[in-house]
């Protein structure tokens, strides 16, 4: 039978008919996508309610922005596409953002969203919520679809795995009624969305070559490794070469960072005198001074890169070995090409790193173990350490300024995909979207450590965190402003830019929801409190006061402000 509307049909045939509304529903449970994060409104509310009664777990925010992030680290976490649904114009437009980040980051995700009827749209008459979505989404994202008929969800549902794609749903769609037996077999199981991708034995045995000829090598881990879930491939490739590892923020606990060959701790001395860089899964983008300039030292430098999207290679610098594949194949392919008899990394090197590595966590100590009041960063931050220590399961979220920068250097990680933040764009907003879907997808407590600023992005969702119930414990670094809360304004009676209201209990914000408050003004406090947290599994905010003085412009990342050529001439 082809497609109709259900007052075509005759009553009795009803229950051989399905609609739009259930092949939506069909097609993700087909795929294994269980879960959607999103806000309700015309036209998809019913299509939520019915997800919903289909088993499927749908999880209301308060904006879709948040609904989008928690998407893209859900897709980030399992390997499959994170499944955000909107309404159309401006709910879109809030989850496109979170789209876009995710595919910058290389994390699968689906946006779908509801749309306004094509007809009035494309000649601008003015429909509810108008918006040529589909135009906008594609510039965004790697591919964006419209569907128009019933009996074409199966190959869109399927064509948009594995994401970043837009699914455009317009309401007419969701109504539109077919055979229920046409319906199944219209649908599409995805075999396999992301194959295996096999080096080629030549690239993998250029790029050993390269990193056994090398004096002070360097292995470079990324998100991309951590993606991968190839996590003990991973680690007896680092173990096999010896080499001192640097994990971007995201890869860390991919080894342990107290792992003996960790650099975490001795980055600058890496990137300025190693020889031979190995990138694995890890981009030469702004977070690693493109792989040029001053962090990089004057030495010469050969990079191999190891990535599975080609156009990753000679993106900055030369790579002299590119080896393209799935990270969890290259690594493979790289351990059984080594045989047994490798050469581990010159002691000269390994000894120097660990040095040096050994005397800044030891310059680091006593700071963390301070007891200011009002709290710094590190006497704070040192406190959570510990915390993670002794319960590395926690999934650390993490965004702000000093607030990021900081707890990225003292809270190490001890597994895989334990810590989860910004990412590449260095976004704020991320905060709340992470940390529900982190607990959702893996069922682990979460830790988000936020700077004041960056919460108020996602703030509200402290809502939605109670209301599911979840184990999240957010820690709000409350140092009253952006970077610092000192600024003044002499200008006229505004306060300046960059400070908030003194003395602001974000704490009360979980408490109106029925969440547990705490106001921590010293280490111990906070230390109570997070323990408390973790223990009892309760949606927990506890608003850290922390010196307004003690943060730095822009957290250490103060040197991409721009300057006047006129400023400094006349200075
Ligand atoms: C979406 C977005 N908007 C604005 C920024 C600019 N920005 C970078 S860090 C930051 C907030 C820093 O303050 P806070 O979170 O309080 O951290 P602190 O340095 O005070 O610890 C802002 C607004 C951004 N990175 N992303
Ligand atoms: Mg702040």
């Amino acid at each position: 039978m082809p497609e109709g509307t259900a007052k075509n049909m005759a009553a009795g045939d009803a229950q051989d008919l399905t609609d739009g509304f259930h092949l939506i529903i069909d097609a993700l449970k087909l795929n294994g996508l269980a879960t959607i994060y999103g806000v309700p409104g015309i036209p998809i509310t019913d299509f939520g309610r019915m997800a919903q009664a289909a088993g499927i777990r749908v999880l209301s925010f308060r904006h879709e922005q948040n609904a989008g992030y928690a998407a893209a680290i859900a897709g980030y976490l399992t390997k499959k596409p994170g499944i955000c649904l909107t309404v159309s114009a401006p709910g879109f437009l809030n989850g496109l953002t979170a789209l876009a980040h995710a595919t910058t980051n290389c994390f699968p995700m689906i946006l779908m969203s509801g749309s306004s009827e094509r007809e009035i749209v494309d000649l601008q008459q003015g429909d509810y919520e108008e918006m040529d979505q589909l135009a906008i989404a594609k510039t965004m994202c790697k591919a964006a679809y419209r569907v128009l008929h019933a009996q074409d969800i199966g190959i869109a549902v399927a064509r948009a795995i594995p994401g970043g794609v837009y699914l455009d749903l317009p309401a007419k769609l969701f109504g539109q009624v077919m055979n229920a037996e046409a319906g199944r077999k219209s649908l599409v199981k995805v075999v396999d969305a992301a194959p295996a991708q096999i080096p080629a034995p030549s690239s993998v045995k250029r790029a050993l070559d390269v990193l056994k000829s090398a004096k002070r090598p360097l292995i470079v881990l990324g998100k991309g490794a951590a993606y991968a879930q190839a996590d003990d491939a991973i680690r007896a490739f680092v173990e096999r070469t010896g080499a001192p590892f640097l994990p971007m923020s995201m890869a860390k606990g991919l080894l342990p960072d107290t792992h003996p060959q960790c650099a975490g701790a001795a980055r600058s001395t890496v990137l300025k005198d190693s020889d031979v860089v190995m990138m694995i899964g890890a981009r030469l983008n702004w977070l690693l001074s493109h792989g040029k300039g001053k962090n990089w030292g004057d030495a010469p430098k050969k990079f191999i890169q190891v990535d599975i999207e080609p156009k990753e290679m000679d993106s900055n610098v030369e790579i002299v070995a590119p080896v393209v594949g799935d990270i969890g194949s290259c690594v493979q392919a790289f351990l059984d090409a080594m045989g047994g008899k490798w050469a581990p990394s010159p002691a000269e090197w390994t000894n120097a790193v660990r040095a040096k590595r050994e005397e800044n966590v030891a310059k680091m100590a006593p700071r963390l173990m301070n007891n200011n009041i009002p709290m710094d960063y590190h006497g704070a931050l040192g406190v959570l350490r510990t915390i993670i220590q002794e319960r590395p399961d926690t999934i650390l979220v993490n965004e702000g300024a000093n607030t990021l920068d900081l707890a990225r250097g003292v809270i190490d990680i001890y597994k895989p995909r334990k810590r989860l933040d910004v990412g590449t764009w260095g976004i704020m907003g991320i905060g709340m979207g992470q940390a529900i879907a982190a607990t959702v997808e893996t069922g682990h407590p979460v830790l988000a450590v936020e700077g004041d600023s960056a919460f108020g992005f996602s703030g509200m969702e402290v809502e939605t965190i109670c209301r599911y119930g979840l184990p999240v414990c957010v820690v709000v670094f409350n140092n009253n402003g952006i970077y610092r809360g000192t600024d003044v304004n002499t200008a006229n009676a505004d306060p300046a830019t960059t400070v908030f209201v003194t003395g602001a209990r974000y704490d009360k914000m979980m408490e109106a929801f029925g969440g547990v408050g705490v106001n921590a003004t010293s280490p111990d406090d906070l230390r109570r409190a997070v323990n408390a947290a973790l223990e009892s599994r309760k949606p927990t905010l506890i608003n850290a006061v922390i010196d307004p003085a003690a943060g730095s412009e822009s957290g250490r990342i103060g040197n991409l402000n721009p300057q006047s050529a006129l400023k400094k001439k006349q200075a």
